[in-house]
C-alpha cells in the first residue's frame, strides 16, 4: 500500500465551470445565484445534472427513500467509504456556492484521483442530501437526519411544507424516492467542504477554516389568532391585532439576542399576515423564530424566555398564541483527529488556516455522531450568504477542494498509484499562520 502524500490536485477551472452550470438551473436573473427549493422542479433538474456527472465518472449511484443521492467510486477493498458531500437545494435567495461547492468539489476529487491513476484502499463517496435548507420542508438537514437514523423515514415523508406540499408526494413527483434503505450504513469518515457564510475568514484574510463544530439551532413557528377589524373605526384598546403581536415578537427576540450578546442570534425570517390588507387590522399571523447559540443551556434559556413572553403577550393583546418547534439541534463538536487532519492538509499546502465553529447548520453535523467528521471552510466575501450575491474567490474554491482531496486520500489510503510523484512528505510551502484554536 502506497502511503506517501501525493501532489495531485483538483482542476479548479473544472470546479468553477460545474458550479456555473449548476447555478444556471433556477438562476436568479442578473446574479450568480439560483433558487432551487427542495423537491421542486428546479431541484429535480439540478439533481439530474449532478447524477449525470457522477455517472460520467463511472460512479455507482445509490438513491434512498428520502431522495439522498450517493455516488461511489470503488476502492481496492470493499467496505465503508470515505465520504464527502453536502447539498444542492437552495434557499429562495440562494447563492452559487452554499452546499453546491461541497458536492461538486467531491466530483473534482474523484476526477483528480482517476486522472492520477490512483486506486484508494477504501471506496470514495460523494453525497448530496435532501432538503438541507429546510426552508420549504422543516427541519433543515432533513435528508442527512434520515440517512444517519436520527429521524425515521416515515416521519420525514409525512412532513408538510410551508406551501402545503408533502415530502413523500413531492419525492414521487420528481422521481427521487429511491430504493436504498434508510438509515444507511455509516461511512468510514465524512468531510464537508463549505463556504463559511460568515465574515471571519474574509475579515482575517485566512484561506481555510478547520471547523470545530456547529452551534445549536432552534426553529419555532408561532401562530397568532386575533380579530380582523376596521383600521379606521376600531379604537386601539379594542383591538386584537395579530400584526402588532407579530411585530412585538420580532422586537423581543432581537432585544434578547442583544441582551445575551454574541454568539446568540435570533431571526424572524418569515411573517405571514391575514388578510394582509392596508385597511384591516390583521386577524392572523404566522411567523418563525430562528435562535442559535454555541451554548445549549443559553439556547434553552432563550427558548424559555420566548415562551414566557408569548404567554404575557397573549394576555396583553387578547390574542391566542400557539407555537410548534420546527427544528432543534444541540451544538455538535467534530472529531479532534479530523480537525487536525484538515489543519495538517492546509499547512502542507501552504494555506493560512484557523479553527472556528460553524454558525450555519450543515449535513456534517448529522454525521458527527456516527463517524469521524469535520468540515473545511473557505471564505465568503463580506460574510454574505443566503443571498444571490454570495461570492468566494476561485482560488479559494480550489484551495478548499485540494485540502479536502488531501484529507480524503489520507483517510482512504492509496492502494495503487501509477503516476504518483511521491513528495518528501515534508510540508511544502509557507508554514501556515495557524492561529490559536479560537472558535467564533
Ligand atoms: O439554516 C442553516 O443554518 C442551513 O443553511 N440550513
Ligand atoms: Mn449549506
Ligand atoms: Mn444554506
Amino acid at each position: 500500500m502506497t502511503s506517501v502524500a501525493t501532489d495531485i490536485s483538483v482542476d479548479g477551472q473544472g470546479l468553477s465551470d460545474r458550479l456555473a452550470a449548476l447555478a444556471s438551473i433556477g438562476e436568479i436573473e442578473g446574479t450568480d445565484g439560483a433558487c432551487r427549493l427542495a423537491l421542486t422542479d428546479e431541484d429535480r433538474d439540478g439533481r439530474d445534472l449532478v447524477v449525470t456527472w457522477m455517472r460520467d465518472l463511472g460512479m455507482e449511484i445509490s438513491i434512498d427513500g428520502i431522495g439522498n443521492v450517493v455516488g461511489t467510486l470503488a476502492g481496492a477493498e470493499p467496505g465503508p467509504p470515505v465520504m464527502c458531500g453536502s447539498h444542492i437545494d437552495t434557499v429562495r435567495t440562494g447563492g452559487r456556492y452554499d452546499g453546491n461547492l461541497g458536492v461538486l468539489a467531491g466530483l473534482q476529487v474523484v476526477e483528480a484521483v482517476q486522472r492520477a491513476g490512483i486506486t484508494t484502499r477504501r471506496p470514495l463517496a460523494v453525497g448530496f442530501f435532501t432538503d438541507e435548507e429546510g426552508s420549504r420542508f422543516p427541519p433543515d438537514m432533513l435528508g442527512s437526519l434520515v440517512y444517519t437514523g436520527e429521524m425515521p423515514l416515515e416521519e420525514a415523508l409525512d412532513i408538510v411544507g410551508t406551501d402545503g406540499a408533502v415530502v413523500g408526494e413531492e419525492l414521487d413527483r420528481i422521481g427521487y424516492r429511491g430504493p436504498a434503505p434508510c438509515p444507511s450504513p455509516a461511512p468510514h469518515a465524512f468531510v464537508e467542504l463549505h463556504i463559511e457564510q460568515g465574515p471571519i475568514l474574509d475579515t482575517e484574510d485566512i484561506v481555510i477554516g478547520a471547523v470545530t463544530g456547529v452551534q445549536g439551532i432552534s426553529w419555532t413557528e408561532i401562530t397568532v389568532a386575533g380579530q380582523s377589524n376596521h383600521a379606521g373605526t376600531t379604537p386601539m384598546d379594542m383591538r386584537h391585532d395579530a400584526g402588532w403581536v407579530a411585530t412585538r415578537i420580532a422586537v423581543f427576540v432581537h432585544e434578547l439576542a442583544t441582551e445575551f450578546g454574541p454568539p446568540q442570534v435570533c431571526t424572524v425570517g418569515r411573517v405571514e399576515l391575514h388578510p394582509n390588507l392596508v385597511n384591516v387590522v390583521a386577524s392572523d399571523a404566522v411567523l418563525t423564530v430562528d435562535m442559535r447559540n454555541t451554548d445549549d443551556d443559553l439556547l434553552t434559556e432563550a427558548e424559555n424566555r420566548l415562551a414566557a413572553f408569548l404567554e404575557e403577550l397573549a394576555a396583553e393583546s387578547g390574542t391566542g398564541i400557539t407555537s410548534r418547534r420546527l427544528a432543534r439541534f444541540a451544538p455538535v463538536e467534530f472529531d479532534p483527529d479530523m480537525i487536525r487532519l484538515v489543519e495538517k492538509a492546509a499547512a502542507e499546502l501552504g494555506f493560512s488556516h484557523r479553527r472556528l465553529c460553524s454558525g450555519a447548520g450543515h449535513d456534517a453535523q448529522m454525521f458527527a455522531p456516527v463517524c469521524p467528521t469535520s468540515m473545511v471552510f473557505v471564505p465568503s466575501w463580506e460574510g454574505i450568504s443566503h443571498n444571490p450575491f454570495e461570492h468566494t474567490e476561485p482560488e479559494h474554491l480550489e484551495a478548499g477542494a485540494n485540502v479536502m482531496l488531501r484529507v480524503m486520500l489520507e483517510l482512504a489510503e492509496i492502494a495503487e498509484a501509477s503516476e504518483v510523484q511521491a513528495t518528501s512528505g515534508a510540508t511544502s510551502g509557507a508554514t501556515a499562520e495557524e492561529t490559536a484554536g479560537a472558535t467564533a
